[in-house]
């Protein structure tokens, strides 16, 4: 059986909830593959070691992560990690070189490339949300903060070890109640659509 790694955030910055972590608590069980379930602190530092050691330790074929992107209309699909840290505290109280006053833009990996292309199968998943009528699109920017930062770090991982997982980034818009006036989605839909990026990852 296939093995796949899903993470999920705990809440951060203003948001008192993440709909990230609290659909990937709710997700049951997948079809054909045993899965395991991580939910990460938003911190430049400690967020990716957490990932690192039950890659290394587990080996997943496959690593779903997901993120919130306040504000979305949709599931955004992400294609394309950076290598870019934007100024952005994090909830350390710290930015990414690990300072606690800003110090501008950093590299997440210095010197090494400038972007990879996430490696799940992600013209399935689309076609899937649609067809369950799931609004979802491509995303090409996961923005410059610990999403992107955690997506770019694990394809530069796997490019290192000449790896062949398959790795994606799903960001989830607002869940339903969360922030007045902003668009959202029921919790149940958010489950619903990563179930599906799950069962079409490979
Ligand atoms: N969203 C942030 C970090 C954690 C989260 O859920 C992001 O998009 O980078």
């Amino acid at each position: 059986m296939k093995k796949i790694l899903v993470t999920g955030f705990e809440p951060f910055g203003k948001d008192a909830r993440n709909p990230s972590g609290e659909s990937v608590r709710m997700l049951k069980e997948v079809e054909n593959a045993e899965i395991r379930k991580l939910i990460l602190p938003v911190s430049w530092k400690r967020a990716f070691p957490e990932v690192e050691k039950v890659w290394d330790l587990w080996k997943p074929d496959a690593l779903l992560m997901v993120g919130l992107a306040g504000g979305s209309t949709a599931i955004r699909i992400e294609r394309i990690g950076v290598n870019l840290c934007g100024e952005i505290i994090d909830m350390d109280g710290r930015y990414a070189d690990g300072s606690a006053s800003p110090s501008g833009e950093h590299p997440v990996i210095a010197g090494n490339r400038e972007a990879f292309f996430a490696t799940y199968h992600h013209e399935a998943i689309l076609k899937a949300l649609k067809e369950a009528e799931i609004p979802a699109k491509y995303s090409f920017s996961a923005g410059t903060y610990i999403c992107n930062y955690l997506l770019y770090s694990s394809l530069a991982k796997m490019a290192r070890e000449n790896g062949n997982m398959k790795i994606g980034f799903i960001h989830l818009p607002y869940a339903d109640g969360q922030k007045e006036g902003a668009p959202s989605m029921p919790l149940d839909t958010m489950v619903r659509a990563l179930e599906t990026a799950l069962s079409k990852i490979f």
